[in-house]
């Protein structure tokens, strides 16, 4: 099979795992990149033996034959970035959160669909290998129905070293992070009813919120609470990046706790398991369970561009958009949103 050519736009601190996860991936092969700031486009380009550097984005759609974008920019980008993509008819791919705004990511969507491209939104929390192993257990149901469940990421981690930028965002954590989280929700629970949120910012030099606490009543009968933070306090044990979970059904109870150990507890007693994440030599080991999960998520993208199904389509991830502008205008307001079913 052909491999599918494809831009990067963008090359900042997460592209470098975005492009070697489509490496490991493989099928594809990255062509052409761009940067507003030539030189950083020009470093990455060399790095990766890549020889098309662009620092107009309408240069490199004018000249590059391509199979698709991936837009791994800041987030204020990707519309524009989008739009012109899709006005030449290509497919493409979109780094999260995927827009500024619940009206923005949503003209987004209407863009694609109007120029005849799939869109894929490259959310990769629900596709870490123990958050996965996770869902298939659940999904065996030998813990009967689930009717309330928290998921945690909750930690003191210095996010602001690695991506700066992170600081100077009015909306922060739910928007970083709580797209991650709220996708990882509905992926496990379905689609929220009625959501109630409150943030704080404890950092005193950042512009957004750090912690978010959110209630959800969601799919079937499942009351889910959703807790982040990077507060940067002290916590008895760091374990950024992990993800905890628990559920507790009619017939048992799951959870996902330190170290990727899963338990399982029903009449049975308890069955414990770990399931740690592959190791790739290009991921950051602090971010290890994050940046595995790119190859999977890519993987599914991959089967979308070859015209297959992906989970994280535009489509999709527009009821995750939703819910983190739903979880701010919830703490703005101090008031339950009920109007959660606008799709
Ligand atoms: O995966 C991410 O979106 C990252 C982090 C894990 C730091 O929130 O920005």
């Amino acid at each position: 099979m052909e491999k599918l050519r494809f831009a990067l736009f963008g090359t900042g601190f997460w592209s470098r795992f975005q492009l070697y996860g489509w490496l490991e991936t493989g099928g594809v092969e990255c062509v052409a990149v761009y940067n507003r700031t030539r030189s950083k486009a020009e470093a990455f380009a060399q790095e990766f033996g890549i020889t098309a550097v662009y620092d107009d984005p309408a240069a490199l759609l004018e000249k590059e034959r391509l199979d698709f974008v991936d837009i791994c920019t800041a987030v204020e980008t990707h519309a524009a970035l989008t739009a012109m993509a899709a006005q030449r008819g290509l497919p493409i791919v979109c780094q999260k959160p995927l827009a500024t705004s619940l009206a923005e990511a949503k003209q987004m969507v209407a863009a694609c669909h109007a120029a005849g491209v799939p869109l894929f939104v490259n959310e990769n929390w629900r596709w870490q290998h123990p958050i996965r192993q996770f869902k298939h257990i659940l999904e065996a149901g030998r813990i009967g129905k689930p009717f309330r469940a928290r998921i945690d990421m909750i930690s003191g981690f210095p996010v602001f070293k690695n991506q700066p930028f992170l600081a100077d965002l009015e909306q922060f954590i739910l928007t970083d992070l709580g797209s991650h989280t709220l996708d990882l929700a509905r992926c496990l629970f379905g689609e929220a009813h009625t959501l109630y949120c409150q943030t704080h910012r404890v950092h005193p030099n950042i512009k957004g919120e750090d912690v978010a606490t959110i209630l959800m009543h969601m799919g079937e009968d499942v009351s889910v609470l959703v807790e982040m933070a990077y507060a940067e306090n002290y916590l008895e044990r760091e374990a950024f990046p992990q993800t905890f979970i628990f559920v507790e059904g009619s017939q048992g109870s799951l959870k996902l706790g330190v170290d990727f150990w899963i338990r399982e507890t029903t009449a049975d007693g308890t069955h414990a398991r770990r399931y740690p994440p592959p190791r790739y030599h290009w991921a950051d080991p602090a971010y290890d369970v994050v940046h595995s999960s790119i190859v999977p998520c890519q993987a599914d993208i991959l089967s979308g561009l070859r015209g297959g199904h992906t989970e994280t389509n535009g489509d999709d991830n527009l009821k995750t958009v939703q819910l983190v502008f739903a979880s701010y205008q919830s703490a703005a307001q101090r008031q339950v949103i009920t109007d959660l079913t606008g799709f």
